[in-house]
């Protein structure tokens, strides 16, 4: 390694590369250069390497399924396919109910996660979903619910007039177990003004994910890429998720969001290519030496961008998903109806060199599970 290393032409990348090898952080700067001059290869090498550091050869994945209760949402993102405004034919909303027996058509099925983020409905607070949550945990109480952005859950708390820190005790209560990582979009304040302008701050996404981590509920992050932000964005975006996870450790996993152009008003803006999808995979691998995992969400990449990136820091493939997520299908993806077998899954993490280990939402090793 360290003579490839030696034969890299450009002195700050050598240096770069060495400290990632000898596992010493790297500065703001130097993930700019990264992004910047690294290339392709050079990066899969570095982000190989604190991929393996992290995790070895294995390639996570789990059995869930996602409930979207409702495209009906207060804010309208300029990047959002989803959104809707109550009223509006193309809306819907599901009753608790629904939302239940959605959780019991996999009654028989080994799925460990149920994965819950829709739109900002106006009307509900956060004890209309913290009843849903204990009612799913009744019916099923071994299932962890992963539930509601950090968006979701500003307005959820605030129409309950509590704080940020008694709301999230509440919804703990209620069953709730850990936050993905929606809602962050990009931190640069400028930035969000132009593609969300409404939406809760960044300020407070941060806050609201120290105050959970704080309170014993894990989560995770994201970052909307490929639309309007420069490579300076991104690190900054990926520089105060570093500084958060330095602080409370809470995160389980990063996951970079490709901007989808179908139905949104960015479309203009076309897509960036698989390239960059891997140089971001790679520079958030190597920059987020804190993180754990970085996840490659397949409905969104392709599963082939998702195989792929396993050679470019991520490790892990998200789930089977079995058709029950539309956010994606909506914004364009290729995947139009997702879901994945474990067999497929697996099939894609072997034929990268990898393997494939069935994970549950905190990445604990699930063995010998059969179907039921
Ligand atoms: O916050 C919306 C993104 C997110 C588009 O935590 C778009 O395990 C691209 O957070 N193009 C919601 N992205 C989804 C999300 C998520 C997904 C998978 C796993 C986890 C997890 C979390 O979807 C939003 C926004 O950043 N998004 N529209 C679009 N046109």
């Amino acid at each position: 390694m360290s003579d490839l290393l030696a034969s890299i032409e450009d002195n700050d990348l050598r240096v770069i590369a060495d400290k990632v090898t000898g596992n010493i952080r790297i500065t703001p700067q130097e993930g700019l250069l990264l992004f910047k001059n690294a290339d392709l290869s050079l990066l899969g090498l570095l982000a190989g390497f604190v991929r393996r550091r992290h995790n070895g050869n294995f390639a996570y994945f789990n059995r869930n399924f996602h409930i979207e209760p409702t495209n009906i949402c207060i804010y309208n993102c300029r990047f959002c396919s989803y959104h809707k405004s109550e009223g509006d034919p193309a809306s819907w909303e599901y009753s608790q109910d629904e939302m239940l027996d959605i959780v019991k058509r996999f009654d028989n099925k080994a799925v460990t996660e149920v994965h819950i983020v829709g739109g900002v409905h106006p009307d509900y607070d956060l004890h209309y979903w913290g009843s849903l949550i204990k009612k799913i945990k009744e019916h099923r109480p071994s299932l962890h619910v992963k539930a509601f952005s950090a968006i979701e859950l500003d307005h959820m708390i605030t129409r309950a007039g509590c704080t940020i820190e008694e709301g999230l005790k509440l919804l703990k209560g209620y069953g709730l177990d850990s936050i993905p990582g929606g809602g962050a979009e990009i931190f640069d304040e400028e930035l969000r003004k132009s593609i969300c302008d409404e939406k809760s701050s960044s300020e407070l996404w941060l806050g609201i994910h120290e105050t959970a981590h704080k309170l014993g509920i894990p989560s995770n992050a994201t970052m909307l890429y490929g639309h309007i932000e420069t490579y300076a964005h991104r690190i900054d975006h990926l520089e105060r998720l570093r500084l958060l996870q330095d602080k409370t450790k809470g995160f389980n996993a990063f996951i970079p969001l490709k901007y989808k152009k179908a139905n949104n008003s960015m479309s203009y803006l076309g897509e960036v290519s698989t390239i960059e999808d891997l140089r971001n995979y790679a520079v958030s691998r190597i920059y987020l030496d804190n993180f754990a995992h970085i996840k490659a969400y397949w409905p969104m990449t392709g599963k082939e961008c998702a195989q792929i990136s396993l050679s470019f820091g991520t490790d892990d493939m998200d789930g089977t998903i079995d058709d029950t997520t539309r956010i994606y299908s909506m914004a364009g993806s290729r995947e139009g109806n997702p879901a994945m077998s474990t067999d497929e899954i697996c099939t894609l993490i072997r034929q990268s060199g990898f393997i494939p280990v069935e994970r549950d939402s905190l990445y604990k090793p699930i063995i010998g599970i059969t179907e039921r």
